[in-house]
């Protein structure tokens, strides 16, 4: 479908994606999709203004009732998952089955929030006191910022959006620049389900398309109670100091550096399989993507042809394209970056293999390249550095320790794997000084996770934990209740202080 019809289908206003001052431009040939209006400070302004409005209202509605907005949203999804999949693919360059899966990913939250909204409990706890009952409570936080990167443009959204709104908190969402075109559509969608819910206030979710300016003062605003931030390590470095100067809440998602321990027992055919889908898969542009091979050295000369003749056999092109599981860079910067990263491997005294552009003649305006395996003597500057690419680095190792420091000597935290059929060494792996990830996977890759756990890292990552398990906690706020139903006012810790007769 082209663009314009793709808008259409999904309810977009027939004149978002066009006039506007910022203009989109696919990854998969360069070519315009749209002209979208970026946001000016007053409109966030008054934005960020609507939401407080709707937080009044919207916190006292039950939540059950708030979950069945999220399910009417899910429904939406549903029925458009084929074609919101696909402008994903337009406007990111994953191949289709990614950009579907994505959407995916979007429902399963819809459907974890609204299971969620029946189970947002608190601990009922003993109170050393007579005739006291203790209490938690949890109520709805405030606004919420989300900002979030073009790789996952609309699902890691989402995880934010089900949870906030089901906890009852309004969110104003600034999307990449990149891909501005399915936060609108996304927008578009959940317009419907508001129909459908009928008394909905207006202001759950505000859309600022826009750049720095934009950010900062979603990030400064003191009307905003949680910043939920997904991007690179630079990004996240100058979001958390400025939100915890006004004692905001921040959710960082940041950059990942994700390894795979392949032992020695390893089935070895699994291991190329799940290497060659989180290395190569989305053109190694996810936070999870695999990017630190670490193999134990007897078996490194018989996994390292395979693995190439694995990656011969890809084929990369139009992401649209049945068969092709390659699609494009994001831009020239990331192209760049990546070619800068393999000279600088080479000056390492690294071997590499594949790493060229292709299809130059065909595309001449879009960045695809081969998939990189890059063979380290050992594990280098660049190797601790996260490239937004698909770039893997090979590395031996001799014992289980030397593998395990390897392993956790980087500053990202994110994701981790080991590919292992000795129960000793999975368990190891999972163990308080195993992995140091916030994601610890056995005989699977590190990408590709679910949303029932919850998803986050440690470290340079940022420590913030999104999407299933206790992840909604983030949204709301804590209260500790302590009821007395005696008639007597015992202190606690035993303190006496009654006046003198
Ligand atoms: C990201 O790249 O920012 O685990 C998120 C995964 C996906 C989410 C990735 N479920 O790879």
């Amino acid at each position: 479908m082209t663009a314009t019809r793709l808008f259409e289908v999904l309810g977009l206003a027939k004149d978002a994606a066009t006039g506007g001052d910022l203009a989109v431009r696919s990854p998969v040939d360069g070519a315009e999709l749209g002209r979208v209006r970026t946001a000016s400070l007053r409109d966030l302004d008054a934005m960020i203004a609507r939401a407080v409005t709707a937080f009044q209202t919207w916190r006292t509605v039950p939540a059950p009732r708030r979950g069945e907005l999220i399910r009417l949203f899910g429904e939406e999804l549903r029925a458009h998952k084929s074609e919101l999949g696909e402008l994903v693919t337009l406007e990111t360059g994953k191949i289709r089955e990614e950009g579907k899966g994505e959407v995916q990913e979007m429902i399963d939250i819809c459907d974890f929030a609204l299971g969620l909204s029946r189970q947002l409990y608190g601990l009922t706890i003993a109170s050393e006191r007579p005739g006291h009952r203790m209490m938690e409570t949890w109520h709805p936080l405030g606004v919420v910022g989300v900002i979030s990167a073009f790789n996952f443009p609309v699902a890691v959204w989402s995880w934010n959006f089900a949870l906030a709104i089901v906890c009852g908190d309004p969110v104003v969402w600034k999307p990449s620049e990149k891909t501005p075109l399915t936060a609108l559509a996304c927008q578009a969608l959940f317009r419907r389900a508001l129909k459908k819910f009928g008394d909905a206030p207006n202001g759950l979710l505000e859309v600022a398309i826009g750049g720095r300016d934009i950010g900062e003062m979603l990030v400064d605003d003191r009307r905003v109670a949680l910043v939920s931030a997904t991007g690179s390590t630079r990004m996240g470095r100058e979001v958390a100091p400025r939100v915890a100067r006004r004692f905001g809440k921040c959710l960082l998602e940041l950059g990942g550096n994700n390894g795979m321990i392949v032992a020695p027992s390893a089935d070895l055919e699994l291991a190329v399989r799940a290497i060659l889908f989180s290395a190569v898969g989305t053109a190694g542009q996810r936070c999870t993507s695999l990017r630190r091979l670490i193999v134990q050295e007897r078996i490194y000369d018989a996994l390292l042809p395979r693995l190439k003749r694995a990656y011969e056999s890809v084929k990369i092109g139009n992401p649209l394209e049945a068969g092709v599981l390659v699609g494009p860079l994001i831009d020239e910067n990331s192209f760049a970056g990546m070619q800068r990263a393999l000279d600088r491997a080479k000056a390492d005294g690294g071997q590499v293999f594949g790493g060229r552009r292709v299809l130059e003649n065909v595309f001449p305006n879009a960045f695809y390249v081969q998939p990189a395996i890059a063979e380290m003597p050992g594990q280098t500057e660049i190797v601790k550095a996260e490239t937004f690419a698909p770039i893997l680095y090979a590395m031996r190792y001799r014992d289980f320790a030397e593998a395990m420091a390897m392993h956790n000597d980087v500053p990202q935290g994110l994701s981790s794997c080991i590919f292992t059929t000795d129960v000793r060494e999975a368990e190891a792996f999972l163990a308080p000084d195993g992995s140091d990830c916030g994601i610890a996977n056995v005989n699977i890759g590190p990408s590709g996770a679910e949303i029932g756990g919850a998803f986050g890292g440690e470290k340079e990552t940022g420590g913030g934990r999104e999407s299933g398990s206790d992840a909604w906690k983030a949204y709301m706020r804590r209260a500790t209740n302590t009821i007395n139903y005696s008639n007597k006012l015992p202190l606690a810790q035993g303190i006496e202080f009654e006046p003198m007769a």
